[in-house]
């Protein structure tokens, strides 16, 4: 997979989606030292010290599948798989953060590309790496932090290429990665509050079914949810 790799830009996920609206038929990793326009979702903001973290995208265009939220799922997983190899307890957050000791250490960004159809699919993933302080609002933690260790950028970028190779090569599959996310989600069987679509939704998170939608128990009756931000009752 070839990588592109900048200094300062905008947002890694706004490259990728260039390069894929050029038409490029391989899949192709983008990388930043800096983001000076970090996206999350719904506009939120992904900051970033200069040169500490991980910020990346994958560009796909022909995806394993083109359900966001599984290929979401999958990349927290693979985040996750990491952060097991260097002996760190993680949890899985619905739909697609990766918490240690309940602080958000990477966030995923997948992105549907469309011109005409769909082109193809954008995986962003930012992992904070090195970087030691954060702004108080978020409640954030980073390798460095929990190992108390310098960790090379190129360490987790190297690993989560490998394995976006093996999803698209079919080595990974993908109702294994939701299995596995599903058993690191320390809410299922909790009451939670969820907002989706700008609605709050309280129920029990009762299953994390195979498309990665979110099934909730509510006094209405089931509900299926596929983006939403769940927090604890
Ligand atoms: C996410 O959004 O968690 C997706 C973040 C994806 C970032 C990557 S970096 C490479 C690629 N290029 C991009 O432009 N984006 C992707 P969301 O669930 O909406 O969470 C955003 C919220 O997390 C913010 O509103 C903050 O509260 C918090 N946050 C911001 N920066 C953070 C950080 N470095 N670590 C932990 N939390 C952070």
């Amino acid at each position: 997979m070839k990588i592109y790799e900048f200094d300062v830009i905008p947002s890694t996920n706004e490259e990728a989606r260039r390069y894929l609206l050029e038409g490029h038929v391989d899949p192709a990793v983008f990388v930043a030292q800096h983001q000076t326009a970090g996206r999350g979702r719904l506009g939120r903001e992904w900051k970033d010290e200069p040169g500490k973290n991980l910020l990346m995208s994958i560009a796909m265009p022909n995806p394993p599948t083109s359900e966001l939220p599984l290929l979401g799922m999958a990349a927290a997983v693979i985040v996750g798989e990491y952060l097991s190899s260097l002996s760190l307890a993680w949890e899985a957050k619905w739909p697609n953060d990766v918490l240690v000791k309940g602080k958000k250490i990477a966030g995923i960004l997948p992105e549907a590309i469309w011109s005409d159809n769909l082109i193809g699919v954008v995986v962003g993933i930012g992992l904070n790496v090195n970087q030691e302080a954060f702004p108080p609002e978020v409640k954030a933690t980073s390798l460095k932090l929990e190992l108390g260790m310098e960790i090379p950028l190129e360490q987790p970028l190297m690993y989560i290429i490998y394995r976006f190779k093996n999803l698209l090569g079919g080595e990974i599959r993908l109702p294994d990665m939701v299995s596995t996310f599903k058993a690191r989600f320390p809410y299922l069987g909790k009451t939670v509050m969820v907002v989706s679509e700008g609605e709050r939704i309280e129920g029990t998170a009762a299953d994390i079914l195979a498309d990665g939608t979110l099934l909730l128990d509510t006094p209405q009756g089931e509900m299926q949810l596929r983006w939403g931000e769940v927090s604890l009752r």
